[in-house]
């Protein structure tokens, strides 16, 4: 998130924001109309923006890049002042004690905590629902055959079939037909790290961290967290 505080005595007409790659590739990514937002004065303006994927691609294979965001803002006498500052972007490899410290301040768990729907009583079933949410990403109440196989290949269950969990054999996997094949998998007692029959958010967050780690090296290299990030825990 980038907050920027923008001030003119005579009045502002307009604030824009850029994004310049380190090839100096400049991007307007955002502008402002000060007339557009309802405020008490147009003499001040705060710019705050989320920053997605989309708008700072991280060039492919890349470790680590730097840019520039400037912003310029234009008053009622069309002059223009520019300001700039430089950032760099990260994406590297993480332990599994990182990506839990992440995942609570993205609050990833929240699905173990979905009041919307009625969830399951019983623990393990109710752990499975809340991994039926997040894979459900059409909101359909079904999980597809791209849905599962998108899991399948994501969590790493290359050996599981959904003919095999697809109790009524409709193509498709109710909530009910998920929960049952999850429970078979044994990760509610996986993912449940201190034995109190209960998956907190964190230990939901570990239990992923152990899925999405396909070669076994104790770290998410980005091809093994970025794409399942953005599939799972970023709502549009
Ligand atoms: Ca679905
Ligand atoms: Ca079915
Ligand atoms: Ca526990
Ligand atoms: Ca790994």
């Amino acid at each position: 998130m980038i907050r920027v505080k923008v001030v003119d005595n005579g009045g502002l007409e307009e604030v824009r924001v850029y994004l310049e790659d380190s090839t100096s590739n400049k991007e307007l990514i955002a502008s402002f109309k000060t007339a557009d937002y309802a405020s008490e004065s147009d003499k001040s303006f705060d710019v705050m923006m989320y920053l997605y994927r989309k708008q700072i691609p991280l060039p492919q294979g890349a470790g680590i890049a730097r840019y520039r965001m400037i912003v310029e803002a234009e008053d009622k006498s069309k002059n223009v002042s520019q300001n700039s500052f430089d950032f760099n972007l990260h994406a590297p490899d993480l332990s599994k004690e990182e990506f839990v410290e992440i995942g609570s301040r993205l609050k990833m768990g929240e699905y173990m905590d979905w009041m919307v729907y009625t969830v399951p009583k019983e623990p393990d079933a109710s752990f499975g629902f809340a991994l039926f949410l997040m894979v459900d990403k059409d909101y359909d109440f079904k999980i597809s055959d791209a849905e599962w196989k998108k899991f399948a290949a994501d969590f790493d269950l290359k050996d599981q079939a959904l003919a095999t969990w697809d109790g009524d054999s409709d193509g498709k996997l109710t909530d009910s037909e998920f929960i049952k094949g999850i429970i078979k998998l044994n990760f509610y007692s996986d993912w449940d790290v201190n034995k109190d029959s209960i998956i907190d958010s964190s230990e939901f967050v570990g239990g992923i961290f152990d899925r999405w780690d396909h070669n076994k090296d104790g770290l998410l290299a980005r091809s093994e967290y970025e794409e399942r990030y953005f599939t799972y825990f970023l709502f549009e």
